[in-house]
């Protein structure tokens, strides 16, 4: 075995790390070497040298469904919410959390989903999102089932913070929290980075490791053998995401979707959202906004995926979602620190992690949509520390809907207002 993953790896460039793993003791070479032998490295490699998988040229902009200009149409949207609700009430639908990433840009340390949004001390991003999960499960009166998406980076700190769920009004056994895998991250001329003697330099997998990740725990068949059919995703860094909308619901179950994806109209070319677009034999994609450069439509595509989806989940698990190799390796450029086998000291470099997307799913999909919402009202991104999505716009945001949300029903809203959980409406 030894000397077929040595030439595997050489062949991959790797040549760095079995001269490195050669200047170990014996235990902790063959520990490194077993685990170099789990992973992708001409893939890795490939990613790195290649760059992104291209996006097909000919990509158009899709048609969306705009509800809110089709609400006055027969009280569309009442009946599609309606419908949810139904789906709701009969179990038929859990939602996966996705808060894996590490919040970099955000200088918040350790998992998102404990940055403090205000105004009271206790509304984390964690608390506001599972009171708003516990809210709606009680509005219909079925525990909808919460799996939370973390990585080694943000793991402990989740499994603290959700380490009893009723606090947020959710029932014990509703949270499962999932790990998702890491990948190795590499230099910029695809040679394996180590972040310790003996020990490669990791970072997570991508959301979309949290299919084959929730594959392997063995979430889906579970979810799947209690009757859930729909799995909505959500991002832990949109204290305005609605996970459990039920006109969401409701149109994915008219329209018999596999794939339901929410968007708002891009503000700007420059705004950091994948865009939805749909190719020639009009297969649903989301071309991400790293990798817009060059593509000609993309001045064309106006509908950005603000990362909350409605995916059907016995077509879900019809794909080889265990197959590392199903979805394609998106590289990333990102300083890290690393160990200089040579001397032996860290060194700050411009490295390259790879990651699956999601939404890289949805080609597969032989029923795609989109439906446009509200920005105001579902889409409050806290990415930044300042500036544009950041904090401070956000929980503006959350502030003026949760104002909005009072006022619609004639009650009075504290001050400053209480990120209280905007709960299931079809408004
Ligand atoms: C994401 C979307 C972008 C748009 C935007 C809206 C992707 C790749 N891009 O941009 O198209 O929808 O959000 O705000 O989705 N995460 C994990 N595991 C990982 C990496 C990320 O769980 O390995 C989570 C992370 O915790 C966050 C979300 O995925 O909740 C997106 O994080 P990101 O930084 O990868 O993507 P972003 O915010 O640049």
């Amino acid at each position: 075995m030894e000397a077929a993953l040595r030439s595997r790896l050489a062949a991959a460039g790797q040549q760095g790390l079995l001269d490195h793993a050669a200047s170990l003791p014996p235990a902790a070479a063959r520990a490194l070497l077993e685990e170099a032998g789990q992973e992708p490295w001409e893939a890795l490699r490939q990613a790195v040298l290649a760059g992104a998988p291209a996006a097909p040229p000919e990509l158009r902009p899709p048609a969306c469904l705009t509800l809110r200009r089709q609400q006055a149409v027969g009280g569309l949207r009442p009946r599609l919410a309606g419908l949810g609700r139904e789906w709701l009430a009969q179990g038929r639908v859990a939602t996966v959390m996705l808060a894996g990433g590490q919040g970099t840009r955000l200088g918040h340390p350790g998992a998102k989903g404990t940055f403090v949004l205000g105004p009271r001390p206790d509304r984390t991003l964690y608390a506001v999102l599972a009171e708003r999960v516990a809210r709606a499960s009680r509005e219909v009166g079925w525990p909808v089932p919460l799996v939370v998406l973390t990585s080694p980076a943000t793991d402990d700190e989740t499994r603290t913070a959700l380490r009893d769920p009723t606090r947020f009004g959710l029932q014990a056994q509703q949270v499962e929290i999932v790990v998702q895998r890491t990948l190795p991250v590499l230099d910029g001329s695809g040679v394996a980075l180590l972040e310790a003697p003996g020990r490669l330099l990791r970072a997570p997998d991508g959301h979309g490791g949290a299919l084959g990740a929730l594959e392997a725990a063995g979430t889906l068949a579970r979810l799947q053998a209690q009757g859930v059919q729909v799995l909505t995703t959500f991002q832990v860094d949109n204290p305005l995401a609605r996970p459990l909308d039920p006109v969401m619901l409701g149109w994915m179950r008219e329209r018999s979707l596999q794939v339901l994806g929410k968007a708002v109209r891009r503000a700007s070319p420059q705004e950091r959202v994948g865009m939805f677009a749909r190719d020639l034999a009009g297969r649903l994609r989301v071309v991400e906004y790293t990798e817009l450069e060059g593509l000609p439509a993309a001045s064309e595509l106006a509908m950005g995926s603000i990362a909350l989806h409605a995916l059907d989940l016995c077509w879900l698990r019809s794909l080889p979602l265990g197959d590392p190799a199903f979805l394609p390796l998106h590289p990333a450029r990102k300083r890290v620190t690393a160990l200089d086998p040579a001397t032996g000291a860290a060194r700050t470099l411009e490295a390259v992690k790879c990651e699956r997307f999601l939404f890289d799913v949805f080609p597969h999909a032989g029923r795609a949509e989109v439906q446009e919402v509200d920005r105001a009202r579902e889409f409050a991104p806290v990415k930044n520390a300042s500036g544009a999505d950041s904090p401070e716009t956000a929980r503006a945001l959350v502030e003026a809907e949760v104002r909005r949300w009072h006022a619609e029903r004639g009650l009075p809203v504290g001050e400053p207002p209480a990120l209280e959980p905007l709960v299931l409406d079809a408004q």
